[in-house]
């Protein structure tokens, strides 16, 4: 049974999360992560944004949000179906930090329940060369949020904070 359903199955009756962040972040192998509970390689998927997996008593939504233009569609379904989002991004890649903090603000400021939980991943902590977390706080400006959230430095490859960081997400909407 899948690592994160038995933390669910525990505690929960039903649940709709969304996974989100730019594309290479890790977010379908998080998702592989909590199915199997260990690392497994992904291939990246092309041309398609979104997947979903239903579990009995789970609805894991993931979208890849590099690149798009029009997030209304996304906005209805996050707004709507999710009891809380996951942001995945890849504190390796300085690259692309502007890139993920603009799509994490429009994602952020489109919300309109004001009891959303938010888990912010910095994923990727086994590469050298990653970005501090009291910095990314500052930088992506975590403490004007106006909603609950919690930042947990995650490894994919190693596992590293995963299950630390899904225990404190699915505690907060038991
Ligand atoms: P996405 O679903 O967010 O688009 P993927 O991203 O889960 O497909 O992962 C993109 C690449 O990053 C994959 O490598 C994957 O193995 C790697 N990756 C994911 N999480 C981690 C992590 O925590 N650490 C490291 N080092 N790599 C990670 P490839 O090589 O297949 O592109
Ligand atoms: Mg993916």
């Amino acid at each position: 049974m899948s690592f994160l359903l038995n933390l669910f199955r525990s505690r929960t009756k039903h649940a709709d999360i969304t996974i989100c962040g730019l594309d290479d972040a890790g977010k379908t192998t998080i998702l592989k992560f909590l199915e199997t509970g260990e690392f497994v390689e992904t291939t990246p998927t092309m041309g398609v944004n979104r997947e979903t997996l239903h579990l009995p008593n789970l609805q894991i939504n993931v979208f890849d949000l590099a690149g798009q233009e029009d997030f209304r569609n996304m906005w209805h379904n996050i707004n709507e179906k999710s009891d809380g989002i996951v942001f995945v991004i890849d504190r390796s890649n300085i690259m692309r930090f502007d890139e993920a903090k603009d799509v994490f603000e429009q994602t952020i400021h489109a919300q309109l329940d004001q009891d959303l939980i938010i888990l912010i991943l910095l994923n990727k902590s086994d590469e050298s060369d990653v970005i501090e977390k009291s910095l990314f706080i500052e930088e992506f400006k975590l403490l004007d949020l106006p909603f609950k959230w919690a930042v947990f430095e995650t490894s994919a490859k190693t596992g590293e904070g995963i299950f630390n960081a899904f225990k404190w997400f699915v505690d907060e909407f038991v």
